[in-house]
Parts: structure tokens; C-alpha cells; sequence
């Protein structure tokens, strides 16, 4: 039975997690708080970075002689392998925990079977609270193992009549300077930015991020299928962080640094790269998630691939009228086949509007 203290716990297990995000890659963020045996606060942690100690290490250490007959609360199961670092059930168990709740299980095979430990050990484990919440912080990194992939979230900016640019090309700024500032903290939670070959020689980006402290730098891909988009001097190709760019296997990419070039197959309809074979390479890389940031070409591929996990759009109070639209064709020809989303969270940022979606149930 879990009480209004233990969705406290949890709560605030989930809230230190987030702080992980950007820097547990290709881990997963954790979150764990300790009480006593009174139901006291004794510790908490959370999992900094891949190869550091797990979340319920950090706690377990801040709650010292406390954690005996207390509780442990989880964002994750503990995993029950030695990894980079050693069982966290077995560090569980002999902190002499009486009791485990966790939110959501592990679905990573290596790890798996900490509660059945945890349980053989006499300690009551119960999965389950606030799961939802759990998943949704975790989102990258349970879609990452379940699928094999990386999560996808495809992020555009437009007018309020969904345009990405005047009906002549120019397009700075729609959005105001705090939501460009928050596509920052976007890209530093993610893996790798992605862009296609139209922002690349329109926009020529850097990709990088900017004025989010301790930041890791994303990998900076560019779909660039022909290899025509790229040219040297790039500004992605300013060694400020790593740059892939993704070419179809004919393409003539003898520009390139040989180091930065990606060789992939073409789509098998229409055109491009192979969406999903680009994911399976990423993900082959270490890359956890990835935040599409443009154009509507890919955009578009991305979304009739069925590769889109959450959307992110930055709506300016804007009009055009005219102009090309955040997402291109994404094979949808008629309105039952339209996609559609639910609507998790609309956020004020500056003048801007911030709405985030996710792929509703087929
Ligand atoms: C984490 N942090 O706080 C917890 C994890 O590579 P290793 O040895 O650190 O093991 C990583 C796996 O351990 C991870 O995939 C997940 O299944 C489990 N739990 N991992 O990085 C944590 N609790
Ligand atoms: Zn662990």
C-alpha cells in the first residue's frame, strides 16, 4: 500500500533523475531517496554520468547506518549485475533495507532480476509508483532499449500559421531569443542534432549548444544524401564537437573528412536516406536520443519512417501567410491518415507559445 510519503519519495526521486538528463548517456537517469526506519528523509542521489555510481549508491551512502530497516525509493529497478559498477540489490541488501519501491522495471536484459534478489533477500519490493511519470522522464532511454533505436524528438519553430520562413527564404528571427535559448537546453539533453541538407546550406548551423552550463556537447549529424550540402569551411565542421555527415553509399563525398563521412543506403521509396538505417548507425554509436531540428524535408521522411517520438513546436505570434511549412510531405495523402498527437504540455516562453506532443494510440 503506498501512502501520501511514499509518492513524496517518489516525487522527488524522479525530480533528482531529470537532473542527470543531457549527461548518463548512453545510461539511463536515476533517481533514489532513502528513508529511515521512521520514515525520515536519510539520503538521495541520483546517477550523474555513465560509469559513476548508480542513483541508489549515492543515497545509500549519504544515508549511512539509516538505511537499515528503512526504504529505498527508485525511478528504475536496481539493477542486479556488475556492470561499470557493482549490483545495486546486493548494495541494497547489505545496507539492510527493509523495503524497495521502484517505478518502473528494467528493461535491460544485462541488468534485470533485481527484485527477485532483493526479494530472496527477505526485502519487500513493489514496482509500480508513479510509473507514468517515471517512464515519461526516462522516455529517451526505455524507447532506446525497447526498440533499438534512439528516441526521436522533432522540434520546429514557426509562425502562428505554421510557417518556417517568408515566402523569400528569410526566416530570422521568428522565435523569440527564449525559445531559441531553450532549443539549448534541448540540445544538451540530447545525444545528437540532426539536420537535413536544405538547413545545412541555407542556414549553415553550428549545432552546438550554447549557454547551458556544464553542457555536453550533441554529436552534430547531417543528412546530407548527396553529399552537395556540405562543403568545406562548414561551420559543423569546426572540431568544436563531433560531426557525422550521412551520405548515401554512391554518393561523391571526397570532401569530406573521411572521419565525419556516413555511408548509408537510399531510401526505398521516394527519396533520402534509409530513416531507420540512419537510427539503427546512431544508435550503434552510443546515440540514446536525438533532437531533429529541420527542415521540413526530413522532418517529413522522419515522420512517414513512423521514427517521431514527441514533437516540440515553438509557435511565434506571428502571421506570414505564405512561406514553406514546418513539415513537408510525410506520405500522409488523406486525413484519415493523419497523425495524430496528444498534447502533453503547452508552456508560455516569452511571447512565444511551447507545445509538446506525442503520437497518440494507433
Ligand atoms: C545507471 N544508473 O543509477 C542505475 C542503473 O553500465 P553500468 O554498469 O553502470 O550499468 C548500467 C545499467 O544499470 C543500466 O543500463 C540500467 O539497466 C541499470 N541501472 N544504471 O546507469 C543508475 N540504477
Ligand atoms: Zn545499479
Amino acid at each position: 500500500m503506498d501512502t501520501a510519503a511514499d509518492t513524496t519519495a517518489m516525487r522527488r526521486a524522479i525530480a533528482l533523475a531529470a537532473r542527470g538528463l543531457g549527461s548518463t548517456s548512453p545510461n539511463p537517469v536515476v533517481g533514489c531517496v532513502v528513508l529511515d526506519a521512521a520514515g525520515r528523509h536519510a539520503g538521495e542521489g541520483f546517477h550523474r554520468r555513465a560509469g559513476g555510481p548508480h542513483a541508489e549508491i549515492h543515497a545509500l551512502r549519504a544515508a549511512g547506518g539509516r538505511a537499515r530497516g528503512g526504504t529505498a525509493y527508485v525511478t528504475l529497478e536496481p539493477c542486479n549485475h556488475t556492470g561499470r559498477t557493482g549490483p545495486c540489490a546486493q548494495a541494497l541488501v547489505e545496507a539492510g533495507v527493509a523495503r524497495v519501491v521502484y517505478a518502473v522495471g528494467d528493461p535491460n536484459p544485462q541488468a534485470t532480476g533485481g527484485a527477485d534478489t532483493l526479494r530472496a533477500a527477505g526485502i519487500k519490493a513493489e514496482q509500480g509508483l508513479l510509473a507514468a511519470e517515471a517512464e515519461a522522464g526516462n522516455a529517451a532511454w526505455l524507447t532506446s532499449v525497447r526498440l533499438g533505436r534512439p528516441y526521436v524528438l522533432w522540434k520546429y519553430a514557426a509562425t502562428l500559421d505554421g510557417r518556417i520562413a517568408a515566402a523569400d527564404a528569410t526566416s530570422r528571427w521568428i522565435t523569440s531569443p527564449e525559445s531559441r535559448a531553450d532549443v539549448h537546453r534541448l540540445r544538451a539533453e540530447s545525444d545528437a542534432v540532426v539536420v537535413g541538407s536544405g538547413t545545412a546550406r541555407t542556414d549553415d548551423p553550428q549545432l552546438g549548444v550554447r549557454g547551458v552550463e556544464d553542457a555536453v556537447q550533441p554529436l552534430r549529424v547531417v543528412v546530407d544524401t548527396a553529399a552537395t550540402a556540405v562543403r568545406p569551411g562548414a561551420r559543423v565542421l569546426d572540431g568544436t564537437a563531433p560531426t557525422l555527415i550521412a551520405v548515401a553509399e554512391d554518393a561523391d563525398a571526397r570532401h569530406l573528412p573521411e572521419a565525419a563521412v556516413l555511408r548509408l543506403p537510399r531510401a526505398a521509396t521516394g527519396t533520402g536516406l534509409d530513416i531507420p538505417a540512419l537510427l539503427r548507425a546512431l544508435h550503434g554509436r552510443g546515440v540514446r536520443s536525438v533532437l531533429l531540428e529541420g527542415g521540413p524535408t526530413l522532418a517529413g521522411a522522419f515522420v512517414a519512417a513512423g521514427t517521431v517520438d514527441k514533437v516540440v513546436g515553438y509557435l511565434a505570434p506571428v502571421l506570414l501567410g505564405a512561406g514553406p511549412a514546418a513539415l513537408a510531405d510525410a506520405g500522409i495523402s488523406t486525413i484519415s491518415e493523419a497523425l495524430r498527437l496528444d498534447v502533453t504540455e503547452t508552456v508560455r516562453i516569452g511571447p512565444d507559445l511551447r507545445i509538446t506532443a506525442v503520437p497518440g494510440p494507433a
